[in-house]
């Protein structure tokens, strides 16, 4: 209910809406109507009252809340359900404990994490109010061993966002990461459960740095954030519906048709590593060698210096430039 009073707000733009029309619009008691709009201030919503005229809803401001959310998914049918917290350890462990009671198509968005994740155990820096930190729990139809590609269709759904929506010029650094002008903004974390023959489920986690002015010591030469590249502010629920519409159109067009044509056109246009030098780490031990390309089902294909060809699997390897981050 409250998100359609967040949307009537929205639409009616700068006009007051009385709480009579809210009620007659929505279909609930003007006392009703009340607590909701209560409910919307004191998540932060910047909503005017004034008692001969009504509601008004002054300004868009960029906050995550349940009802923001619900409208954010509404066009987007993979996705059946939204989570909204606060804060959380990490959105991705929170999907997953709670897998038992999850439907296909879940959504988990905490406004904050406290031990974000992100590969091989290590640390994704997720602070309040700036980022989007987010996980889909997902039970495709698909083999195992397909499931990496996943990360690769989250990573071509950011991408198109965030350069033709917001005309930023990311890169991909195979697998996971995306990058603006060298340094990573996004981060992709995609957790598998299985058997043998098939997958009980998955999670895609996403993490971007939307409106940081600055990160800690320890990243701050290679993390970046929408903000710092572009010197704008965004609104994080309109990026989110934008990443989720794309990612549903490529996610769906792999599973039921196994059309993987536009990700990978996307993964290879958009590539940070083609035609750059890489450090291959595998258990421990790294070869240098160039990335000539990435195949049409998504794995890095490497020359080595003796002229040997191999093509890289995701997860089974580290991949770091030679200069620098990227
Ligand atoms: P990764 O292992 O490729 O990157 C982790 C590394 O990136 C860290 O070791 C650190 O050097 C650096 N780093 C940490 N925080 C940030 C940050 N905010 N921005 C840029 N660089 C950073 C990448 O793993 C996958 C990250 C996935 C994050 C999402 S958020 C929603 C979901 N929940 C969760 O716990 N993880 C995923």
């Amino acid at each position: 209910m409250r998100t359609k009073v967040l949307k009537a707000l929205k639409e009616s733009k700068n006009r007051y809406l009385s709480g009579e029309e809210l009620s007659q619009k929505i279909g609930v008691s003007r006392t009703s109507v009340w607590k909701h709009i209560k409910k919307l201030k004191d998540e932060g919503y910047n909503i005017e009252s004034v008692s001969s005229k009504g509601y008004r809803f002054v300004e868009d401001v960029d906050l995550l809340s349940e009802a923001e959310l619900e409208l954010a998914i509404q066009n987007v049918s993979l996705i059946k359900e939204v989570i909204y917290l606060k804060s959380v350890d990490s959105t991705n462990t929170y999907a997953k404990k709670l897998s038992d009671t999850f439907i296909d198509g879940t959504l988990v968005i905490s406004d904050e994490q406290v031990e974000g994740r992100g590969r091989l155990g290590r640390q994704w820096v997720s602070p309040p109010g700036t980022g989007i930190w987010m996980s889909m729990f997902l039970v495709p139809d698909i083999a195992p061993h397909e499931a990496s590609i996943i990360t690769q269709i989250a990573g071509a759904a950011v991408t198109k966002v965030l350069s033709e929506t917001l005309g930023l010029d990311c890169k991909i650094k195979w697998p996971n990461d995306i990058t603006l002008n060298g340094k990573k903004v996004c981060g992709i974390l995609t957790e598998m459960s299985s058997e043998l023959n098939c997958v009980n489920y998955i999670v895609v986690g996403i993490g971007i740095n939307v409106n940081m002015e600055e990160f800690p010591e320890e990243i701050k030469s290679i993390a970046t954030s929408l903000y710092i590249e572009s010197g704008e502010k965004h609104k994080r629920y309109k990026i989110i519906e934008s990443i989720l519409k794309e990612f549903e159109v490529q996610y769906t067009k792999f599973v039921e048709e196994k059309d993987l044509t536009q990700v990978i056109n996307i993964c290879r246009g958009k590539s940070a590593l083609i035609g750059n030098e890489v450090r291959i780490v595998r258990r421990n031990k790294e070869i240098i060698g160039q990335a000539i390309d990435i195949s049409n089902e998504g794995e890095l294909i490497v020359k080595y210096e003796n002229g040997e060809i191999e093509k890289i699997f995701s997860g089974e390897v580290s991949v770091r430039g030679i200069n620098g981050y990227v």
